[in-house]
């Protein structure tokens, strides 16, 4: 059965923020100058406020369907709990990444927190050519604080066992598992792309290298539980503000905020920085269906630096692991260099899925019909030349330059 609730409008948020005390004090509701709904995601309802001294707040409310779809695909409306508590959970480890949560509400599904509205989303940023110098290696540096706090290395036993408990997050999961790693393979009747693109989405999904690619790809979301893990970390999921790219007005050091953590279970490291390389890929081939090659290479490094910020990061906790007896340093070599194939094998995933599934991205869908042709097909030759490559050599700087050749044809 659907759950019943109050959904939020403009209008009724001033009196729901009026009737509930931890937010009466962050915000005059009888004086708001903003309050409009800008979600524009697949699931959520989202409000920015803002009152006459200037001060912001963001309500989020996760609806008990699918957006996208309408109340015809029920979801649980209990992933807004998720979110809350992975957003709780990595604001701890490192609170300059993670938007900061001031109140839930656990009957009607509402998530008051940070607003970022000085901050852009990056999707945007990057379809805009927007270069905000520095965040891919925050948000590398994210995944690394992420994947040491939150797993068996920096969390207590009994904290590790209450965490994994109570992030059991099945039906978001199976979302991921049905749409990421099945579907781009074998259509469920959701799928869509260009009729001129009807032969390469084929060709993908009846290539065996692939499809032997993403049931593997899959086994692992489904039974990787090494860390608290974003989940959906797409570009879409990133705020950034400064590096000079020019977001927010504001110029200065780069801030990045992840947000929009709904789908964050114990799952496989590599799987955010999966998300992450596939919509960087995603922005290149829209920067060359542009003819914008010096955008595109600009996105292309920022493979290389996510997973410097992240092996940095994870490196630079990695003395304080909790059982250095058993985890020495060929335990860590190890690890990066699996993480480091896996994230490959998650990108080819990640990237083929917003070309022929359900949920696209902008970045390729606002190109020109004659345009988005040639990139839907240049993004999937690199999933399948992922697929190929991961095994062999995992070396970022190698794979960017099988990417930018794959691109390019
Ligand atoms: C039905 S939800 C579609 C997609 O939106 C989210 O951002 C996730 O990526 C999900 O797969
Ligand atoms: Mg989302």
């Amino acid at each position: 059965m659907t759950a019943q609730y109050a959904f939020l409008t403009a209008d009724t948020v001033p009196d729901y923020v009026r009737s509930t005390a931890s937010l009466s004090s962050r915000i005059d509701a009888d004086h708001l100058t903003r309050c409009e709904e800008i979600g524009d995601g697949n699931l959520n309802l989202v409000f920015l406020l803002r009152d006459h001294q200037g001060r912001g707040l963001c309500l989020k409310q996760a609806l008990p369907y699918v957006r996208l779809v309408g109340d015809g695909w029920p979801m649980t409306p209990d992933r807004a709990r998720h979110e809350v508590e992975a957003l709780r959970a990595h604001h701890a480890l490192v609170p300059e990444l993670v938007p900061e949560v001031y109140a839930y509400d656990p009957e009607r599904y509402i998530i008051a927190m940070e607003d970022l509205s000085d901050h852009d989303v990056w999707r945007s940023a990057l379809i805009r050519g927007q270069h905000h110098t520095g965040a891919a290696h925050e948000a590398g540096r994210y995944v690394g604080a992420v994947a040491f706090g939150t797993s068996a290395f920096g969390l207590e036993r009994e904290a590790l066992a209450s965490s994994i408990a109570s992030s059991v997050n099945p039906d978001l999961c199976v979302i991921t598992e049905d749409l990421v790693f099945t579907e781009p393979v074998v259509d469920a009747g959701r799928n869509s792309c260009l009729p001129a693109n009807a032969l390469d989405a084929k060709e993908f999904a009846e290539d065996p290298a692939v499809r032997r690619a993403m049931g593997h790809a899959k086994w692992l979301f489904m039974t990787k539980a090494e860390a608290l893990i974003h989940g959906d970390l797409h570009t879409g999921s990133v705020m950034v503000r400064g590096g000079d790219g020019n977001g927010g007005g504001s110029g200065g050091a780069v801030s990045v905020k992840a947000f929009d953590s709904e789908f964050a279970f114990y799952g496989p490291v590599a799987f955010d920085l999966g998300a992450l390389w596939a919509n960087y890929v995603i922005a290149a081939a829209r920067g060359l269906a542009l003819g914008d090659e010096a955008h595109a290479d600009w996105c292309l490094d920022l493979l290389a630096q996510t997973w410097e910020g992240f092996e940095q990061e994870f490196r630079r906790r990695w003395p304080t692991r909790l059982d250095p007896r058993v985890w020495d340093d060929a335990t860590l070599q190890d690890l990066l260099l699996t993480w480091r194939s896996e994230a490959w094998l998650f990108a080819a995933a990640k990237m083929s899925r917003r070309i022929v599934g359900l949920a696209k991205t902008q970045d390729i869908e606002t190109l020109p019909e004659s345009q988005r042709e040639g990139a839907a097909r240049a993004v999937l030759h690199v999933a399948r030349a992922l697929v190929r490559e991961s095994g062999a050599d995992s070396n970022v700087d190698h794979i960017r330059g099988v990417i930018r050749r794959q691109l390019q044809t």
